[in-house]
């Protein structure tokens, strides 16, 4: 027997493993140089299932001796603001962004049996009813004093400004983002006053997902930030290896999702060029072409954009313009979509979405934190929206028709930005936050931010179990 085959074989018995002798004529046969390596990956893999014997099926499933079923692998766009993106311009592309908004998100609740007793607010503000009346609008204002919360919705008709006196109201209407739509129940008070008796929003019903039919695997990546000093490239390359391993997971994905941030970009920030390893963005994108070819040709790859990204800042952002890497435009399985954007993977609808708007929302929202992204994830699902606060720190661009708008519901929601793994299900939609493949920032370090780079997010599309691979340490 080689010496590695003895090592291999000693290696498993001292562990505690037996080898089935059928294994051991196969370990003779293969690739020695892998050979330390594969038992060490079988030995781990089988201790945490309890299965202390090394078969035939083993060896050739890890050495990628033997054919994996016929995996599905369809791919989709199912929506992609690219093309769609106009340069609609001042108040008036901003009058019709807020119209499309009211009118789509009317649309989403008109489902609901209030929804058919919905006046204007122009009419229930002149007609002062002292019966239940329903209003619905995009919240303006919020403002707190001694004890009562008073909401302002605003629809085409008017503004009105409503009173909410019940605790348990007061916590929903905290809870609540501006510009987002929402449906009131109102009846005029003795003493004046529109008085809310209710706080509904458009929110998702429960939800029964779309799965693969086959256990094809998809990972989920954001916020690579390449170019950056605090780029993890040898944790990246890691993982771009471990995709053409024999790792029995490994060879069953077939997507691989990037939610933003994959280049750190130029001039985001002041003094960004002090943290940059690569000045040029055209460097900074070949260095992406060059890592992402990597990955094997049988992997689908989609790319969106982030704030850090070219193209343009505010949302919705077209693709990764073309002129900036040809090549990996070109590149026959990677695909380059805007933000945000949504693709069907074997019939499994996933919305990308960088998540920009999770700062504003973290900022203005009671109980919502930066080590929990999914939670404010949830909350744009309940607003139906992807960005419902105009003006604050996220850019809206005035387009004829909010694609932020959350029309459909999908089976995944993905998003990066906050470059913390977070994972939340909710009525059956499974949310994820994937992270970063970034040191800690000095920025983040100065205001207590915490990430947890350098984990892949792997999901099972026909189970929907999720497993996070961290490549951070070295086994
Ligand atoms: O942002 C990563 C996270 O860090 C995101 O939550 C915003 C926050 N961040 C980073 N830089 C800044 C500055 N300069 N101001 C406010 N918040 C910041 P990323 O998109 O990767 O930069
Ligand atoms: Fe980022
Ligand atoms: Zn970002």
């Amino acid at each position: 027997m080689e010496k590695e085959v003895v090592f291999a074989v000693n290696y498993a018995l001292n562990k505690g493993f037996q080898i089935h002798p059928d294994a051991l004529k196969i370990l003779e046969q293969v690739d020695i140089k892998e050979l330390e390596h594969v038992i060490k990956q079988i030995v781990r893999e089988k201790s945490k299932q309890k299965l202390f014997l090394i078969n035939q099926n083993d060896l050739e499933v890890f050495f990628g001796l033997k054919d994996d079923e016929v995996l599905e692998n369809e791919y989709r766009v199912l929506s992609d603001p690219t093309p769609k993106i106009t340069s609609a311009e001042g108040i008036d592309g901003y009058n019709s962004l807020f119209t499309s908004r009211f009118s789509k998100l009317k649309k989403i609740i008109s489902n609901r049996p209030e929804a058919k007793m919905l006046k204007s607010i122009s009419s229930a503000v002149s007609t002062k009813s002292n019966d239940d009346m329903y209003v619905c609008g995009l919240l303006s204002e919020r403002s707190v004093e001694r004890n009562i919360t008073k909401l302002t919705i605003d629809d085409q008709t008017g503004s009105i400004e409503t009173i909410v006196f019940d605790k348990d109201l007061q916590k929903i209407a905290a809870s609540l983002l501006t510009d987002q739509f929402v449906m009131e129940k109102i009846s005029f008070g003795k003493k004046g006053g529109f008085i809310v008796k209710d706080i509904i929003i458009p929110d998702i019903s429960e939800h029964i997902p779309n799965r693969s039919k086959t256990e094809t695997y998809a990972v989920f990546l954001s916020d690579l930030h390449i170019g950056s000093m605090y780029f993890m490239e040898k944790e990246l390359n890691d993982f771009i290896s471990w995709l053409s391993s024999p790792d029995p997971i490994a060879r069953k994905i077939r997507f691989v999702l990037i939610c933003g941030d994959v280049v750190d970009g130029v001039g985001i920030y002041p003094n960004q060029d002090k943290e940059l390893d690569l000045v040029d963005i055209h460097e900074q994108l070949e260095k992406t072409k060059v890592l992402l070819c990597k990955i094997p040709e049988h992997i689908k790859v989609i790319i969106t954009p982030g704030n850090h990204d070219p193209g343009r800042r505010a949302l919705p952002q077209p693709a990764i313009p073309e002129i900036y890497n040809p090549a990996l435009w070109n590149q026959k399985n990677i695909s380059l979509l805007g933000n945000p954007a949504i693709v069907s993977l074997n019939g499994v609808k996933v919305l990308m979405f960088h998540g920009q708007s999770i700062d504003d929302i973290v900022r203005t929202t009671p109980g919502l934190s930066y080590d929990k992204p999914a939670r404010a994830m949830r909350h744009l699902l309940q607003a139906r929206h992807l960005s419902p606060i105009y003006g604050s720190q996220t850019p809206l661009a005035p387009e004829t028709d909010d694609m932020m708008v959350i029309d459909e519901v999908p089976d995944i929601f993905h998003a990066g930005h906050v470059h913390v793994v977070d994972l939340d299900l909710y009525r059956g939609v499974l949310i994820l936050n994937s992270g970063a493949w970034q040191h800690q920032t000095p920025f983040q370090a100065g205001v207590g931010m915490i990430p947890t780079p350098g984990l892949a997010v792997i999901v099972n599309l026909k189970t929907f179990k999720v497993y996070t691979k961290d490549f951070t340490t070295r086994d």
